[in-house]
């Protein structure tokens, strides 16, 4: 593939050196008083690039109003379309310059498309002052040379004793705090702080919005670590104002085990942000997990950091459209009628599979093999005992839903499907609803039928459990129902990282099958 990207480059390089030579002699045989004609021409192809550019800024923040989407998504996507102008000003410096050729031209976007392609930083893409100086992959780096670049750790190893006892410094005015997690009062603080400053949508429309339940679910696996749960607190009046999560968990990738922390639930109170209090959480949960003598981490995030494992994107299946429309998350097309929309989204009264019940108990060792063996076929996924399945997939009302189906025969468990409950807040003010109610598929293994049809009946199961959207991530092998079930594409990207582990190639997100809440 490279290959023939490099040889198509040559090959459009060397017909743009002769259209090159053809565009001197052409210009060598005009006479002065077209010159300016060509100029102007320049000016206004200049003119168009530039009114190119503008819309596509504003589409940016436009489309991403979807929930799910990072309020950073957006400013990925204005980046992507300012670097757009940024091939432009190229061309234009090339074609206003001493010998504006087609070959200079051609340069400047092959230099460009390399620089890209590398993920090389280019003038204006942005520098992270702190990324750069953490043990992860970087915009830049050479991979093709395999040999000093290694797959795994990027740190040397270091012993959990060599750790600072002493978290880093704060401003003044500020004390770190573990936040107790089975303490009522304490998880009422974190749910304020999250529910009033965590992920929005970039035209704060829509907000996660997390229930205590969910928290208590989501930060309390088996084997958690109370420190792990770090919070910030204002010396006077202790009040919470940043937060910062790890919980343990094993992960393969490329086929090695990893013991690690999967970060989570990042959020500094709105009056604190770009006060550089970000770098200072992340070196503290870095600390206090390595205490632990753990040395790797995973995490997710909209926004673009050095530099994701993998891209995934949301994808978003209605339930209920009329609200769906009602609320701004989802706009019905020019010619669409509501009344269509919503025969076109139309479900069963009851799911279809036979035998399709609620995971129980019983289930958890059934369901553990199901899982841990359909979960090899990915380059990344966690690797679950029993203890973590009947935690992280038991049914917790309103929290998680799981269900199985049995073969009555053999009382194996064939297929497994689950989705979690985040719903969101409302944040504008033109609708008179609160809330939107969101379930985001999680894992499912479909042995006895299609996936697609599995995965029909938890959009039924979902829409009789009042949600009004579906959510999924092209993970896994997802792409194989989501345009069968009228999924809709959304505008939000979420990026997977590994802090401390190095892979060279990115991955497919159909090679992940990973599901951080
Ligand atoms: S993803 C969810 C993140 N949370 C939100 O989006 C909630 C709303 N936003 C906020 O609360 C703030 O805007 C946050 C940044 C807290 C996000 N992940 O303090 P600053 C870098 C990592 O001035 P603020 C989740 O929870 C940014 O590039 N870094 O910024 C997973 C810049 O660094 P650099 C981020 O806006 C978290 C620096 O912070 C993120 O006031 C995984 C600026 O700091 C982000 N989402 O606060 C954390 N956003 O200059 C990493 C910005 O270098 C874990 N930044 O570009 C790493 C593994 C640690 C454990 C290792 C164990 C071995």
């Amino acid at each position: 593939m490279r290959l023939s990207v490099d040889a198509s480059i040559a090959r459009a390089r060397s017909r743009a050196d002769s259209v090159s030579r053809a565009l001197a002699d052409a210009s060598r045989a005009a006479d002065k008083r077209r010159r300016p004609a060509l100029r102007r021409a320049g000016r206004d192809m200049r003119a168009d690039a530039d009114a190119d550019a503008a819309p596509r800024a504003a589409n940016a923040d436009a489309n991403a109003r979807v929930v799910g989407a990072d309020a950073s998504d957006a400013r990925d996507a204005r980046n992507d379309a300012v670097r757009g102008q940024d091939v432009e000003g190229d061309v234009d410096r090339a074609r206003d310059g001493d010998a504006p050729t087609v070959s200079s031209v051609v340069d400047a976007l092959v230099k460009h498309h390399l620089a890209e392609r590398e993920g090389k930083r280019t003038s204006r893409m942005p520098s992270h002052e702190f990324w750069e100086t953490q043990p992860v992959r970087q915009f830049g780096e050479d991979t093709s040379r395999g040999a000093e670049l290694r797959e795994g750790p990027i740190d040397p190893p270091k012993l959990a004793s060599e750790t600072s006892e002493s978290g880093g410094a704060l401003p003044p005015g500020y004390e770190w705090c573990s936040c107790d997690m089975t303490d009522s009062r304490t998880q009422e603080e974190v749910y304020e702080l999250l529910t009033n400053n965590y992920v929005e949508d970039d035209d704060a429309m829509f907000r996660f919005q997390y229930s205590q339940e969910f928290l208590k679910w989501a930060l309390r696996p088996p084997e958690y670590h109370g420190d792990w749960h770090v919070g910030v607190r204002l010396k006077v009046t202790q009040t919470l104002v940043a937060f910062i999560t790890g919980v343990p968990a094993k992960l393969r990738v490329k086929g090695k085990e990893i013991d690690l922390a999967e970060i989570n639930f990042l959020c500094i109170h709105k009056k604190l942000r770009s006060k550089r209090i970000a770098p200072t959480l992340i070196k503290e949960i870095t600390r206090r997990v390595n205490a632990k003598d753990v040395w790797q981490a995973t995490y997710t995030a909209g926004v673009l950091l050095p530099k994701p494992i993998s891209k995934a994107r949301y994808w978003h299946r209605s339930l209920d459209i009329k609200k769906l429309v009602d609320i701004g998350f989802t706009r019905l097309g020019r010619d669409a009628s509501m009344s269509r929309a919503v025969q076109m989204f139309k479900l069963a009264a009851k799911p279809k599979s036979e035998g399709l019940r609620h995971m129980t108990e019983a289930d958890v060792p059934r369901v553990t093999a199901l899982l841990s063996k359909y979960l090899t076929r990915f380059a990344v996924a966690p690797i679950m005992n029993e203890a973590e399945v009947r935690h992280w997939l038991l049914p917790r009302e309103d929290v998680v839903f799981s269900y199985v189906v049995e073969d009555e025969k053999t009382n194996k468990i064939t297929d497994f499907v689950s989705f979690y409950n985040l719903p969101s807040q409302i944040i504008h003010s033109k609708t008179k609803h609160k809330t939107l109610k969101a379930a985001y598929s999680y894992y499912n293994v479909a042995t006895s039928m299609p996936l697609v049809k599995l995965m029909e009946d938890a959009l039924i199961l979902a829409r009789n459990n009042a949600f009004d959207v579906f959510n999924a991530l092209d993970l896994m092998e997802n792409e194989s129902f989501l345009s069968a079930l009228k999924f809709g594409i959304g505008d939000g990207n979420l990026h997977y990282y590994l802090y401390n582990w190095r892979i060279l190639e990115d991955l497919e997100p159909s090679e992940i099958a990973l599901v951080l809440t």
